[in-house]
Formats: structure tokens, C-alpha cells, sequence
């Protein structure tokens, strides 16, 4: 299993984080018999394409697995182009949210790639791997039985059924020892890190998003038979400090709130993060103490756009003031309140870059991330502005680089003005605030993050700094696009015209197109009618 090699300077500056799909993968690989894995992670260890391509030859797998999120999709092609050339007649596996959606690309890209797995993994990879090993894959009818995955068959693309959601997320067997965990170390309280899952997919149905594309169905854990997983993750291997790997851990109160009660039945020396909803924070008013003495100190709330016009494009349901509100209560009890802002639509301006700077003053959040608008190939806003994304650069879909040209800014304004607002806004922290907190666990925390900010804009990683060059009292900016994949207008609609099979797999209502039998599309109506409509949040 190989965790590729790509860095984008944000989220990672706080640290080396343990990548999830490894231990979910990796169990269920271990629980059905297949035991002699290995695991290599290529993006915290900065393994470079030769490095990876020795430690192949000397491991000489039969099988090869790596994922990929959007930004990551290059480098994990390149991956398995390694492996293939290591090991001519080992199988290579791709997983992860991008290769879901846009397999026909992939595979046009890289033929070397075997199987594309679609969606949540554990019960496909299950099915994959019992094929592979007796041997029944090489037969075509048993093939095409394999639910959830995708592959070359003379040149053409296959996509067999859908695997269904995992009704029992408690039946999964995470094995959290696959990874090396002196390694993933968490800036602000200088201890182990680890992104356990409490909850899969997101009820909500935000445009730019694809999240709740990708997992279906809602489900939560049993809150007690989470507990016994962090509890393993902070006996066995040293976790102080763990931030949910969900989409929506909060929309379940009772569950989150039984949740919480187990964690302080047990005492254990863990803190922990969420991303969740301004909504649910105003819902938990009065839980709120309960959530801070359960260890929960940061939760990161999807604030996202200044301007209302912004917040209903996205299909949000949350107002400015509710926003202020979540933040003043999450601060009252003790816990660290992260505003998240979206820059860079067509319609960005610097008045309204300023904007954003002006409600992170006004909403007093102890922290704030300005993200670029990134629609996701495979997300409803994508197809809406279509011609309109000229880079197709996926490498750079990682919120920090402006993707979207806007109509009254250059793409250099957008990251100066942000750049700006993130100089001004934890300058003021810095000798303002920060130092002078009451809570000594919070200064502590708080200052934890400021020497991960100072250190990785030292080091010119932070919003992957290294692309500005100081010109005189100004800045360059080289974005570094792949100049063989930013088109013109006219080219993308020429081009989408001559391959539409190219396109992004989805139907906007349904998620991960169910297949039947005979690989037609089906149906799920019951899926579609329990879908509520959108709103808040980026996580
Ligand atoms: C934890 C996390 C991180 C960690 C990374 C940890 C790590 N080493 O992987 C940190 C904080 C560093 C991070 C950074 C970034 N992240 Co992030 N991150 C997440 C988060 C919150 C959880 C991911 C997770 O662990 N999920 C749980 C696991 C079990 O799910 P999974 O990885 O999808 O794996 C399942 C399936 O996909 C499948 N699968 C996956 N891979 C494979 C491989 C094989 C072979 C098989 C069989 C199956 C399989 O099986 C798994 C089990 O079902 C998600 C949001 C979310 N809720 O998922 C965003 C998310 C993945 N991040 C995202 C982004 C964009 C980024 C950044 C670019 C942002 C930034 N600038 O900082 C960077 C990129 C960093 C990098 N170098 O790649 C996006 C990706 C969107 C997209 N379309 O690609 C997400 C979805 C957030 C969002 N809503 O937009 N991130
Ligand atoms: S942005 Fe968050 S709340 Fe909205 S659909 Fe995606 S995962 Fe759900």
C-alpha cells in the first residue's frame, strides 16, 4: 500500500498526519487472510520516484494499492507506473475519491492501471482481492461480478455494479499498526495524530462539494465501539490527539452526545477536532461544556463565504449572524473556534476579499483559513461553470491555488489579497491575543499553532509559499500550471464535445451511479427521496 508523494501547504502544516484508507484498507486486507502487507508512506517520508522505485524492486509485490484525492490524482498514477515498472506482473489498485468518479479519465491516462476501486473500499477490496487470489479474475463473466470496481477489457472501459454503502460501519477492523507512528507528530500539542472515522457520508448536498456523493448513505458508529478504537490508538500506539476523519460527526446529537459521555466514563489523556456546522453548534448550545470536557478543543466550522450571495450559490442555509453567534459560543466554552472562508469565485473582487477579512475581525474566531473556491471535477458547480475552469491542472485543485480566473481580478491579486488577510489577521494574534489567553491549555494549543504557521512559512511551505519570488518591494507568483492542460474557452468546449465519455461519472442526485447487471444505470429511488435539501459548511 503507498500513500504518493503530494503536498499542498495547507491543512499539513500542522503536522505529519496518518493516513486513514491504510488502516481501513489494510484491516480488512489482514481480517480476510491476506497478511503480509506493507505499507509506504511516500507523502510523509517525501519519498522521491526513484527511492520508491528501489524499495519496489527489493519488496517485489504481488499486489499494489494506492489512493488519490483530486490534487494527488498525477502523482498517484505515477505511482503505480513505478510499480509497474518495478513489478511487471504485480497488480496495480487505485482507490480514493477522484479515481471514483473519473475512472474513463484515469484509465486514458493510465492504462497501466489494473482496477479502479469506486467508492468506500473495504467490502469492494474484499471481493477484489478473493478474485485475484483464486484466481477467478482472470475469467471475464466472474469479472464483471466483482461489484464496485473498474477496468480495462480491450481497451474499453468496464464499470461493474455498485458495491452497496456498508450498512455496520462497527463490522469494520481497522488495524491502526500498519503505520509508522513516531512519524505523525501534531504541531500544536507536539503528540501522536491519528483521523479515526465516528461517521460516514454527509445528509447535505453543498454544490461544490462531492463528499456526500462519495459515501451514499449517513451512518455513525456505535459511540461505545468507537471509544474502544481510540482507546486502542491511545494505549497501543501513544495518540494524543485525534481529529475526525468525518463529513458530519454532529448531525446525530444523540450519538455525539453519548459519544462525548463515553469518552469522559473513560478518562482518556486524548484531545480531539471536528469540522462540523455552524447549525449544529447553535442546536448544542447548552452540550457545549459537555463536548469541551469529553477532550473536544478545536472545531474548525464551515463559516465559508462573507457575502450572502455567496452562502445561497452554495446552497447554504446559514446566515452571517449565525456564524458569529457559533463562534462567540464555542469561545465561551473554552474550545478553539475556526472560521473557514471561500476565495476566488468569478465574482471575487478585492472589496470583497476585504470583506472576509473584515468578519474574521468581527467574528473574533481564534482562527481563520481562507481557502480557494475548488469545485471538484465531479461536483455539481464544476459542470455549472464548465468552459469557465480553463486549468485542468488537477494538481493544483488544493485550495491554495486560484483555479477560477475571476471576471474583475488576476489570479495573482487573489492569492496576494488572501496572503494578505493571513499576514494581517494572525499578525494581530500574534501580539495580540494569542499569548494573553486565560486558559492555559488554550495558550498552549494556540501558540502550538502559531510555531506551525511561523515554521512552515519559514520553510515556504505554508500555502505553498515557495511559488511567490520577491521582485524589488513586490511579488512574482508563478502558479506552476501544466501548460498542456490549461485550454481556452473554446478548446474545453470542442474538446467536451469530442470525448463526453471523458466526463465525470455522477448523476447530482444519486451519487456513485448504481450499475445493473448488464452495466446500465439503475435506479435507487429510495436513495433520492431520502435526500434532504443542502446546506452549510466546507470541511
Ligand atoms: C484527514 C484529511 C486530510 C489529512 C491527510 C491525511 C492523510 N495522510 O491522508 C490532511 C490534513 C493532511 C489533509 C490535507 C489535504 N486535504 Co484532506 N481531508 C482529510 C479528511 C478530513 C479525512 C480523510 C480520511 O481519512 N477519510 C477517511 C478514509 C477512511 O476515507 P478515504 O481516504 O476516502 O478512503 C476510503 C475510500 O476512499 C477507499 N479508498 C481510498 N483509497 C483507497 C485505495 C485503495 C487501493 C482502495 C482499495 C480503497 C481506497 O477506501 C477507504 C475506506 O472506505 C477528508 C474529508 C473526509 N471527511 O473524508 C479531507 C479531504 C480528503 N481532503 C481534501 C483536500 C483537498 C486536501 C488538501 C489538498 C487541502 C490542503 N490544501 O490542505 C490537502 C492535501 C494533502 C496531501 N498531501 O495530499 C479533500 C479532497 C477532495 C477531492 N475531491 O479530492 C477532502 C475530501 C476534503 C473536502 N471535503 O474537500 N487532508
Ligand atoms: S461541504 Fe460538508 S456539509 Fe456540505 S455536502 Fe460536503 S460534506 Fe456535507
Amino acid at each position: 500500500m503507498i500513500q504518493p508523494n503530494y503536498h499542498a501547504g495547507g491543512a499539513e502544516i500542522a503536522g505529519n498526519w496518518p493516513p486513514g484508507w491504510v488502516a481501513y484498507i489494510g484491516g480488512t486486507l489482514k481480517h480476510a487472510g491476506f497478511t503480509d502487507v506493507t505499507f509506504i508512506d511516500a507523502m510523509t517520508n517525501y519519498i522521491g520516484d526513484d527511492d520508491l522505485k528501489k524499495r519496489l524492486d527489493s519488496l517485489t509485490p504481488d499486489v499494489v494499492m494506492a489512493t488519490a484525492i483530486t490534487p494527488m490524482i498525477f502523482q498517484a498514477q505515477k505511482t503505480l507506473e513505478i510499480a509497474r515498472a518495478s513489478n511487471p506482473n504485480a497488480i496495480t489498485i487505485l482507490g480514493g475519491i477522484h479515481p471514483t468518479f473519473m475512472y474513463r479519465q484515469v484509465f486514458d491516462e493510465a492504462p497501466w492501471i489494473d482496477y479502479i476501486v469506486r467508492g468506500e473500499g473495504e467490502e469492494i477490496v474484499k471481493e477484489l482481492m478473493a478474485a485475484i487470489a483464486d484466481g477467478s479474475v482472470r475469467d471475464p463473466v466472474k469479472k464483471r461480478q466483482i461489484r464496485g470496481i473498474a477496468y480495462l477489457e480491450n481497451d474499453a472501459v468496464v464499470a461493474t455494479a455498485a458495491m452497496p454503502p456498508i450498512a455496520d460501519l462497527d463490522s469494520l477492523t481497522p488495524d491502526w499498526s500498519l503505520l509508522e507512528w513516531d512519524k505523525y507528530i501534531y504541531i500544536p500539542l507536539n503528540c501522536r495524530v491519528a483521523v479515526p472515522n465516528f461517521a460516514r457520508g454527509c445528509p447535505f448536498t453543498c454544490r461544490f462539494c462531492s463528499q456526500w456523493k462519495f459515501w451514499r448513505k449517513y451512518r455513525t458508529r456505535d459511540p461505545k465501539k468507537f471509544v474502544d478504537e481510540i482507546e486502542t490508538l491511545v494505549r497501543d500506539h501513544g495518540v494524543g490527539f485525534f481529529i475526525l476523519a468525518d463529513e458530519e460527526p454532529t448531525i446525530n446529537k444523540k450519538k455525539f452526545v453519548a459519544l462525548c459521555e463515553e469518552l469522559i466514563a473513560r478518562d482518556l489523556p486524548v484531545h480531539w477536532g471536528i469540522n462540523t456546522r455552524v447549525t449544529d453548534i447553535l442546536r448544542d448550545e447548552k452540550e457545549l461544556p459537555l463536548y469541551r470536557k469529553a477532550g473536544l478543543v478545536h472545531v474548525s466550522l464551515g463559516t465559508e463565504a462573507a457575502a450572502q450571495l455567496k452562502l445561497d450559490r452554495f446552497r447554504k442555509q446559514t446566515t452571517l449572524e449565525q456564524n458569529k453567534k457559533a463562534i462567540r459560543l464555542l469561545k465561551e466554552a473554552g474550545m478553539v473556534a475556526e472560521a473557514q472562508f471561500i476565495i476566488g469565485l468569478e465574482n471575487e473582487t478585492p472589496e470583497t476579499i476585504e470583506e472576509t477579512y473584515k468578519f474574521s475581525q468581527d467574528w473574533k474566531p481564534d482562527m481563520a483559513n481562507w481557502n480557494m473556491y475548488t469545485p471538484w471535477p465531479f461536483a455539481e458547480l464544476f459542470a455549472e461553470l464548465a468552459d469557465k475552469v480553463e486549468v485542468r491542472d488537477y494538481s493544483k485543485y488544493n485550495f491554495v491555488t486560484p483555479i477560477i480566473q475571476p471576471d474583475a481580478m488576476t489570479r495573482e491579486q487573489v492569492l496576494k489579497g488572501v496572503l494578505r488577510n493571513y499576514a494581517r489577521f494572525y499578525m494581530k494574534k500574534t501580539f495580540f491575543s494569542y499569548p494573553w489567553t486565560r486558559d492555559p491549555f488554550k495558550r498552549k494549543y494556540l501558540m502550538g499553532c502559531l510555531r506551525a504557521f511561523a515554521k512552515t512559512t519559514f520553510e515556504k511551505k505554508f500555502y505553498d509559499l515557495e511559488r511567490l519570488s520577491m521582485n524589488g518591494m513586490s511579488a512574482d507568483v508563478d502558479f506552476g500550471f501544466d501548460k498542456d492542460r490549461v485550454f481556452t474557452r473554446d478548446q474545453l468546449r470542442t474538446m467536451s464535445e469530442a470525448r463526453p465519455d471523458l466526463a465525470a461519472d455522477v448523476d447530482y442526485q444519486r451519487a456513485v451511479p448504481v450499475y445493473g447487471d448488464d452495466g446500465v444505470a439503475v435506479e435507487d429511488e429510495e436513495e433520492i427521496a431520502s435526500k434532504p435539501p443542502g446546506s452549510p459548511r466546507a470541511c
